[in-house]
């Protein structure tokens, strides 16, 4: 292990404010990604703490409270519980989900804003600030209204007004009023402490001048925040929700305490700090978060959305560099943003996937595999529904799950069950192990560069391997005619499904472990925290915490001759059309149907093909001569087709769309040589061309030349 891989490795991923459920969006801009990386750095064997939990504190929560009817704290009490087991859910596997409500937080807080302000760090101002003389409360931003004075919309906040645009502070509104009490509020002074952010500037800089292998979105966004000027913040508010400012600290200042709390963006990222203690004082060290966040030996790395950059990655640092004791982020490999079916996500309008509504009905390692590929890594991305089941159903299901299945289920017949030992290998054997060895360091190099969906489409690649090297080897045939090739074929399948079972781990760990159980693999390292709240959701004999088997490892075979397996399961079930319906439907349901822009996109084009690919496919007129609905088959129709030179049987995925009487006599155009499949038993000899509309409508491609003639 070189001198840099000792090194322990701090994870954060942003704390989530509990005044909602977690959505894909969430999942896609910062935990997923941190998940990979910490599942992947634990099977390295390396030492990872990850670290996140609810943000609980600031104007956010006392908003939303207002508008369930319920205090702050009931608030915090009902969404931290279903944030942190949907997160369960997923498979997150946080070494520790706290909470900013908690007494450490406070403590660590309070004594954070203690030492910046005995260094000198803040600096004070006394201003004028809107008072609610019925509610006895200062008022922020937030809870003041008024007429805009640029257009005259007279609901305008007292940050923004949401008609023109304009960024407003309330001192400018014309008639305010309390959104709390509706009375007219009164101004008065209030004394409160600011981080003067430009004198840290030139630190910031010569900092930031040290990492230039950062992301280019995150390096693009730091540094207009630096061309602007960083501006002074205040970091103290009027507000009855959040860390009370340190009363000693006030005194000092002669400042009356009562009534002040500290600003969420400078006690939120405390949180992480936190809750690292909460961490080791629960495993018997108190003292134990200093190895995590004030020794050179420790490496941070904060996980967050693109919205999150400017305090993660100055704030926060300059808060890090006045105190002196910590260490400073070493990457912050922040995400842009998700959307959904092309639309932006928006809660308020219901255009949103919700965590705990999606693990209801499917199984956690699809949305992980979906997003995985997905990921807004460079620029924003969109998920949509379809790809969702076309990733489940031809990636998952068709290409892993197959290979696995079929492997499991030839070594059980023509194996006993057993590993066979590998003898006289032939070049294919040869080469598909020698493949094998170059996938952990393929893999681990994307991860650790936080090219994560580079890392799963890697991992991916493997199991087509597997895949292809079946398929050239034909066990099904060589069983007859060559038994020890039969054999060394399901040797080298079986040593890749073990590989599998570790390289997937960090992607799928809840499919890693099925494989692991299926075919006995014992003593693979964990990949999730050994105990606690987040301990690997998917417990198996298998997975024996201090495992041997770590992630390099799984480039050589795994399985000794002569191991037996246990039995075939069923990784994945397809996705059918229905399910992927309903989510449709749901998420244009009452409240997405208020928003505008009401169509969804179109597809966009496909690359490139030349002249003689396309000319390599023969498309002709024909007439439906006979049509009827398949037995058991929700979607086939069984066609007769006439060609003019022959009649083709063709069996079409339509029965969702049309009645079979109502083909019988249309138009349409045949793709006549693609190869013949066999669907349910039968025979298809062709497809028909059909045009899909935006709403799934299905339209046949019709042809007014006699049947036969080629199109084209
Ligand atoms: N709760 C904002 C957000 O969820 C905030 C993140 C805090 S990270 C220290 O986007
Ligand atoms: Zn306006």
């Amino acid at each position: 292990m070189t001198e840099r891989e000792s090194r322990r490795i701090l994870v954060t991923a942003a704390l989530p404010y509990a005044n909602g459920p977690v959505h894909i969006g969430h999942l896609a801009g910062a935990y997923l990604p941190a998940d990979l990386y910490c599942r992947y750095q634990r099977l390295q064997g390396r030492d990872v703490a990850f670290i996140c939990g609810s943000d609980e504190m600031g104007v956010a929560i006392m908003v939303r409270a207002r508008t369930e009817g319920i205090t702050p704290q009931e608030l915090v009490d009902r969404y931290h519980p279903m944030i942190r087991d949907a997160f369960k859910g997923f498979g997150m596997s946080f070494d520790w989900y706290g909470r900013t409500t908690s007494p450490v937080h406070a403590e660590t807080s309070r004594d954070f804003f203690r030492v910046l302000a005995a260094k000198g760090a803040f600096t004070t101002r006394t201003e004028q600030q809107l008072f609610d003389p019925a509610a006895g409360i200062f008022l922020a931003d937030r809870f003041v209204k008024g007429t805009c004075p640029s257009c005259g919309n007279p609901d305008a906040y007292g940050d923004q007004c949401e008609k023109c645009g304009t960024s407003l502070s309330p001192l400018e509104l014309v008639d305010p009023r309390s959104t709390l009490t509706d009375a007219k509020p009164e101004l008065r002074e209030s004394t409160h402490w600011y981080l003067p952010l430009g004198a840290s500037q030139a630190r910031l800089e010569e900092w930031i001048g040290t990492h230039p292998e950062w992301k280019s979105n995150v390096l693009g966004q730091v540094r207009s925040w630096l061309a602007d000027g960083l501006r002074d913040r205040a970091i103290t508010r009027d507000v009855p929700w959040g860390v009370p400012v340190p009363e000693d600290v006030a005194a000092a200042a002669g400042v009356d305490a009562a009534g002040k709390v500290i600003y969420v963006w400078f006690d939120a990222p405390i949180g992480y700090i936190s809750a690292t203690r909460e961490w080791t004082a629960a495993h018997g060290a108190p003292d134990g978060w200093k190895d995590w966040w004030q020794s050179p030996d420790s490496r941070l790395f904060h996980f967050i959305g693109k919205d999150n950059i400017v305090f993660h990655c100055l704030m926060f640092p300059a808060m890090l560099m006045a105190h002196g004791d910590y260490v400073l982020p070493e990457n912050v490999p922040a995400n842009e943003f998700l959307n959904i079916e092309g639309r932006k996500l928006s809660t308020s309008r219901g255009w949103a996937v919700w965590l705990h509504e999606y693990l209801a009905e499917f199984e956690p390692d699809l949305l992980r595999y979906a997003l995985a590929t997905t990921l807004p890594e460079t620029k924003d991305a969109d998920f949509s529904w379809s790809d969702f089941q076309l990733r489940a159903n031809s990636e998952l299901a068709d290409v892993l799950g197959n290979f696995v299945h079929r492997t499991l289920t030839f070594a059980g017949r023509f194996a006993d069950g057993v590993v066979p030992p590998l003898v006289d290998p032939s070049d294919a054997d040869r080469a598909v192990l020698d493949e094998l060895a170059t996938f952990p360091s393929r893999i681990g190099e994307a991860y650790e560069g936080f090219r994560f969906r580079e890392g799963v489409f890697e991992t991916m690649a493997l199991a087509r391997l597997g895949n292809k090297y079946f398929n050239d080897t034909e066990p099904w045939h060589t069983r007859k005619t060559d038994p020890q090739a039969c054999a060394n074929t399901i040797h080298v399948s079986l040593q890749l499904c073990a590989s599998l079972a570790v390289l997937l781990e960090p992607v799928l760990p809840f499919t890693a472990a099925a494989i692991r159980r299926m075919l006995r693999l014992e003593g693979v390292a964990t990949s999730a925290p050994a105990d606690g709240e987040f301990a690997d959701a998917v417990p198996s004999s298998a997975t024996v915490a201090g495992g041997r088997i770590r992630w390099a490892d799984a480039g050589a075979p795994l399985l000794a001759p002569g191991h037996a397996i246990g039995l075939a399961e069923v990784l994945f079930r397809k996705i059918e059309d229905e399910a992927i319906a309903a989510q449709l439907a749901k998420l244009q349901g009452p409240a997405a149907e208020a928003a505008p822009e009401p169509s969804l996109p179109y597809a966009p084009a496909k690359g490139h093909v030349t002249y003689d690919d396309f000319a390599k496919l023969d498309f002709r007129a024909g007439t439906v001569v006979a049509a009827e609905a398949m037995p058991k088959s929700k979607k086939l129709v069984k066609l007769r087709v006439d060609l003019g030179y022959e009649e083709r049987q063709i069996l079409a995925g339509v029965a969702e769309h049309f009645k079979p009487e109502d083909l019988v006599g249309k138009r349409v155009t045949v793709v006549a040589n693609l190869a013949p499949r066999l669907m349910m038993g039968l025979e298809s000899q062709g497809m028909l061309l059909m045009a899909e509309n935006r709403d799934g409508s299905l339209h046949p491609v019709s042809s007014t030349g006699e049947n036969g003639s080629v199109v084209r």
